[in-house]
This record gives structure tokens, C-alpha cells and sequence, in this order.
């Protein structure tokens, strides 16, 4: 799953034009260098981030969407919590509902559940406004999967199919780094759930803490933790370095499928 973030600061001028065009090159890079997912997103949720208007978070996305849905026929997620924004993108073209909140917000669950999507249910602590400031569990693993496994049941209740339905412990949200490390380590325990796991580390901030490394300087560390996820059973990487992560994975999946025996 290639990230296509659609924010003003994501792009360089700020013009929508081509805040629009520079968007849907990326997109197509990110399909030619093996992306099978673009995950577009028009709402910051790193930690601190405010949230941004419906009628801004449509504006900056479904245009997008538009467009590469009209230029391949790459599947597309929307990375949003607002029910609005889920039912305009997937008019649009996406047919994957990618939510943070795990469609807590009101009348998200019931939104996704009739537009037929596929779902991913992102486990946060908090909101990304103060999500960081205490993180607390008494047993990670067992509070995100317990959230995970009650927040499909409600979807199949709401009728969201089964199978369409994908668990993410949500990194980065709402955890310490020695929560983030645990969840890491002990994601066999999350892919054994019975839904499709997406695990998402790139670039983000514990990377960061562990290597002592900026932004701009965490690629390797992601693939190391990409290969790791995938190793114990990830289906779905979420990266800003598409072509990096298929190598990396690529490797993984190949000692896992006994390729060349
Ligand atoms: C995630 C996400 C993630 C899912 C973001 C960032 C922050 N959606 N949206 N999983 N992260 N499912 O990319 O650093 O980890 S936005």
C-alpha cells in the first residue's frame, strides 16, 4: 500500500492544479514500482495534527481519486474517518475504507457498511490531537487485539462483510516506543486473529527515537521492521518507499513460500 498523502503541505506550491497532477504521478510511480493499494489521504493524523474541514478533506482528495481511477485500474483506499468523505471517495473510484478511528466517528460504521467497501480497522488510543501525551496500557497486546476483534464484530453486525474486513494495531497511535516494540514483536499474535493484517511503521517517529535518525533518514529502518511484519504473517505493508518495500518483502515472501525448492 502505497501512501498518497493530499495535504497542502504534501506538494510543493500549494496550487491545486498541480497539487492534482504532481498527486497522480506519484500515484502512478508508486503503481509501476509494485504498489497494489494507494492510500490517499487528505487529513493529517500525526501526533499534534488539527482536523481539517469536510469541505476541505473533499476537495483535496476527490479530485484525486478521480483521476486515478480514470488513468489505471490501481485499487484505491480512502484514509479517512469522516462518513461524508468515505461515501464522495468511493464514488470517486476507491473501493477500501482506511479509518483511524476504525469507524468510531457517528454513522461511519453504518456509512462503510452500505457502500460495500472493504474496511481496515486501525487501533488508536486517544485522538491525534493528544494521542501522544500518555499512553497507557496494562497489556498492549491484549487491550489492541481485544478493540480489533470487538470492533469487527460490531461491523458484521452493522453487515459489513467478514472477509472484507482488515485489523491494523495502528503504530505510532496512541503508544510509547516499548508499546510499539511490543506490538511488533508479538504480531504473529495479531496476523492469528483471522483477518488480513496491515502494518504500518513508515518513517515514524520511533523509528526515529531507536536510530536516532530524522524523517528523512528512516527508510532502512522501516524495512527492516516491513520484513519483519511479513514474516510473521502482515498481508499489507503502508509505505512512502514502494519500490524499497517490494524488494524487501518480495525476499521475505520468497523463503516463506520455499521458492526454489
Ligand atoms: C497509518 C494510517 C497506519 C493505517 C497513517 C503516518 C500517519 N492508516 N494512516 N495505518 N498511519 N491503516 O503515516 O505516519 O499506520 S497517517
Amino acid at each position: 500500500m502505497g501512501i498518497l498523502n493530499v495535504t497542502p503541505d504534501s506538494f510543493s506550491d500549494g496550487n491545486r492544479y498541480s497539487t492534482l497532477d504532481a498527486a497522480v504521478a506519484r500515484a502512478a510511480a508508486m503503481a509501476a514500482e509494485g504498489a497494489a493499494i494507494i492510500d490517499v489521504g487528505g487529513e493529517s493524523t500525526r501526533p499534534g495534527a488539527a482536523s481539517v474541514p469536510e469541505a476541505e478533506e473533499l476537495a483535496r482528495v476527490v479530485p484525486v481519486i478521480e483521476a486515478i481511477a480514470a488513468a489505471s485500474d490501481i485499487a484505491i483506499s480512502i484514509d479517512t474517518s469522516k462518513p461524508s468523505v468515505m461515501a464522495a471517495a468511493v464514488s470517486a473510484g476507491a473501493c477500501i475504507v482506511n479509518d483511524v478511528y476504525a469507524l468510531r466517528l457517528p454513522g461511519a460504521m453504518s456509512r462503510a457498511a452500505a457502500l460495500e467497501a472493504g474496511v481496515c480497522l486501525m487501533h488508536m488510543q486517544g485522538e491525534p490531537r493528544n494521542m501522544q501525551e500518555h499512553p497507557h496500557y496494562q497489556d498492549v497486546v491484549a487491550e489492541v487485539s481485544g478493540f480489533l476483534t470487538q470492533r469487527r464484530d460490531a461491523c458484521v453486525e452493522a453487515g459489513i462483510a467478514r472477509d472484507a474486513i482488515a485489523f491494523d494495531p495502528g503504530l505510532g497511535f496512541g503508544k510509547g516506543l516499548s508499546h510499539n516494540l511490543t506490538l511488533l514483536h508479538e504480531l504473529a499474535h495479531f496476523a492469528a486473529l483471522g483477518a488480513p493484517l496491515l502494518v504500518g511503521v513508515s518513517r515514524k517517529s520511533f523509528i526515529g527515537r531507536i536510530l536516532r535518525r530524522p524523517v528523512e533518514e528512516r527508510m532502512y529502518g522501516g524495512l527492516g521492521l516491513a520484513a519483519l511484519a511479513v514474516m510473521h504473517g502482515a498481508r499489507i505493508i503502508r509505505t512512502h518507499d514502494v519500490a524499497a518495500t517490494r524488494d524487501a518483502i518480495g525476499m521475505v515472501d520468497a523463503v516463506l513460500q520455499g521458492i526454489g525448492h
